[in-house]
């Protein structure tokens, strides 16, 4: 950064989770990527209650604070709007900040919904901003090392891409209603936040999906009503109950443009799995097998292996010729979630800089948003749906 031409000012929505998962980006991507060529600046952080926006703009760095995103919005000394608040408001404020002129990051799945999604694209490039979706997973130097290795032909023409979701945060029936699990501000739950992940790693691998069959379901349809949220998945309970109103588990099939078969599963209720994002892609050539709990590794199946020795390796993807880790440490020395973010924010600060596209943008957050709809279409009518 020591280089770093120009600064963008950040003016970031919402503190909670990911307020901290992207303000921690902004503060550390400058002092691990020499090559940034926009420094981010923590300028404005936004939230709706006065005492609790103040107190996270200390903790996280940022220079100022306002109550209302439209605040934000006029004002000169902000570049790039980021947007880590619940589904429900993401299309309001990506289209207002688009308006504004302003550049627009916003955390996955891009909208609750296609119309909302379509809206927000619509604004970014009748205004001509730069816009970006987090799928942060596409930054893990394993998954942009299997992205390397299937556009090289390693593994062949791709039969087979097999996702799992797995995590276990509310298997209690005593934990409460938080927003994740309100369908009117989430969305979906398994599905929109789990699959979301799934289903854009499947579309940056393997391409489009075009037809799909699926199923979501609730098991846990009443729990205690929040009293207080925390900032990490939870908050204490209630003793009043209330309803659930989006899914716990999701499952689909899916045919890809490639004729690649799909199957997905996300869930919320796999007791003993914590992030367990899982995936396997089976090719003519060979196999990748990816997991988020294992994220510096990628085993790989070559099947022109000699016979003698033919088996599963594991990559360390923890050296230099690794996508982003000669950023980081020596050999080995491992990183972990908090880097996704920096290695997104690098991407993305620097293409944004640049004038180029950035990838994932919102286009690629729209083609995510319609495979969603169409399997929660396809729930609904018990029917195979077009994407
Ligand atoms: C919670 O389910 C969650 O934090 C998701 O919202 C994230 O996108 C995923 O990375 C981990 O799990």
């Amino acid at each position: 950064m020591a280089g770093a031409a120009r600064k963008i000012n950040i003016g970031l929505v919402g503190y909670q989770f990911m307020g901290k998962a992207h303000s921690n980006a902004f503060r550390q991507v400058g002092k691990f990527f020499p090559d940034l060529e926009a420094e981010p600046v923590l300028k404005a952080l936004c939230g709706r209650s006065e005492e609790k926006v103040k107190a996270a703009a200390d903790k996280f760095g940022f220079e100022s604070y306002e109550t209302d995103y439209r605040k934000l919005l006029e004002r000169d000394d902000i570049d790039l709007i980021d947007i880590v608040t619940p589904g429900n408001s993401h299309a309001e404020i990506a289209v207002a900040a688009a308006n504004a002129g302003k550049m627009v990051v916003c955390e996955k799945p891009l909208a609750n919904t296609v119309p909302e999604a379509e809206a927000m694209l619509r604004a970014a490039r009748e205004n001509n901003v730069p816009n970006a979706v987090c799928f942060n997973y596409r930054r893990i130097p394993a998954i942009a090392l299997a992205k390397k290795m299937i556009a090289e032909g390693r593994i062949g023409k791709v039969f087979h891409f097999r996702g799992v979701y797995l995590q276990d945060w509310i298997v209690d029936p005593n934990f409460p209603i938080v927003w994740r699990l309100q369908g009117d501000v989430a969305g979906s739950g398994s599905h929109g936040d789990l699959n979301a992940h799934l289903i854009d790693i499947a579309h940056y691998l393997v391409g489009p999906i075009t037809e799909v069959s699926g199923m979501l379901d609730t098991f846990i349809k009443q729990r205690p009503l929040l009293a207080e949220s925390d900032d990490r998945l939870g908050g204490k309970a209630s003793d009043q109950m209330g309803e659930v109103t989006v899914d716990d588990s999701s499952i689909f099939i899916a045919r890809f443009d490639s004729g690649t078969l799909g199957t997905f599963e996300a869930t919320r209720l796999a007791p003993g799995r914590k992030n367990h994002s899982r995936w396997e892609i089976n090719g003519e050539k060979g196999s990748l097998v990816f997991n988020m709990e294992r994220m510096n590794e990628l085993e790989y199946y070559n099947a022109d292996d000699p016979e003698d020795v033919r088996g599963f390796r594991v990559i360390q993807t923890t050296d230099n010729p690794h996508p982003y880790t000669a950023n980081y440490w020596p050999a080995g020395h491992i990183i972990g979630y908090e880097h996704t973010f920096i290695n997104f924010f690098h991407d993305v600060l620097n293409d944004f800089a640049a004038g180029r596209p950035t990838h994932p943008d919102f286009a690629d957050g729209l083609a995510c948003q319609k495979v969603l709809d169409a399997v929660d279409r396809s729930s609904k009518n018990r029917a195979w749906e077009q994407v």
